[in-house]
């Protein structure tokens, strides 16, 4: 019975696929509204498993909009629903496909920086610190072990490679790249979403080490996007 519950691959003819990733699709619904659809494929070390984990995507895109609710009054979100009923005429046929593992969201300029915000330092940031005693130009202290909490969370921004990881680069790098006023903005909203989250799990025996957010600018202004806090963008421990 669970066997049919596994969604490996969507297909929305009707549509146009507007991005698509590892384990998520994004489909465009029309001039303003994505599609975003949370598969059960399964990605390790980047590469996808032939087999999928039954119902993955629907914890995924419900843990999304926990945290979108959770972080409602620090920063908007990119979601219209996530209710198939309220979807758009042309994708009832798919309701039973998309139900719990979809969101309708709105389209924005995203920023090509990926926010990310460490508490721990593992990753490529354990690799850069051996090499450096530093991340993105952070100098960190001395002596730190893998999967150490650090004094206090640092943000560490990554440009998005084309092929294979992204690179950690500096905040002056980022600056450069998209502006310093949105830079400084984006780092102080990553950090208090990320401090919310962490508090708010770590209350509940979760540490979360660190997180990568996304965001869009829209003509209302930034849009957190993307998905948020789930195990495919963050640490949990
Ligand atoms: C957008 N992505 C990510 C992605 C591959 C997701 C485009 N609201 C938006 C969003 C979102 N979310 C995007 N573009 C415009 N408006 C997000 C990186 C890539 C699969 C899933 N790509």
């Amino acid at each position: 019975q669970l066997l049919d519950t596994v969604l490996l691959r969507t297909d929305i003819p009707e549509l146009e696929l507007y991005a698509s990733g590892k384990v998520r699709d994004v489909y465009r619904v029309d001039n303003e509204h994505l599609l975003f659809v949370a598969t059960d494929r399964i990605s390790a070390f980047d590469y996808v498993l032939a087999t999928g984990i039954p119902n993955k995507g629907k914890v995924l895109t419900q843990l999304s909009l926990f945290w979108f609710d959770l972080l409602r009054d620090i920063v908007p979100n990119h979601l219209v629903t996530a209710d198939v009923k309220q979807y758009p005429a042309v994708l009832r046929p798919y309701e039973e496909q998309l139900r719990g593992r979809s969101m309708l969201v709105v389209r924005a300029d995203m920023v090509a920086i990926e926010c990310v915000v460490r508490g721990y330092i593992s990753g490529s940031a354990w690799k850069e610190y051996k090499r450096t005693s530093s991340v993105c130009g952070i100098s960190l202290p001395p002596g730190l072990r893998e999967s150490d909490q650090l004094p206090e969370p640092i943000f560490t921004p990554a440009t998005k490679a084309l092929s294979g990881h992204d690179e950690n680069i500096s905040f002056e790098r980022m600056a450069q790249q998209a502006g310093p006023a949105l830079s400084r903005e984006l780092r102080d909203l990553s950090m208090r979403i990320y401090q919310t989250a962490a508090d708010y799990a770590r209350q509940r025996g979760i540490i979360i080490a660190d997180t990568k957010f996304e965001f869009g600018r829209t003509a209302g202004g930034l849009v957190l996007a993307d998905e948020v806090l789930t195990p495919d963008s963050s640490r949990f421990w």
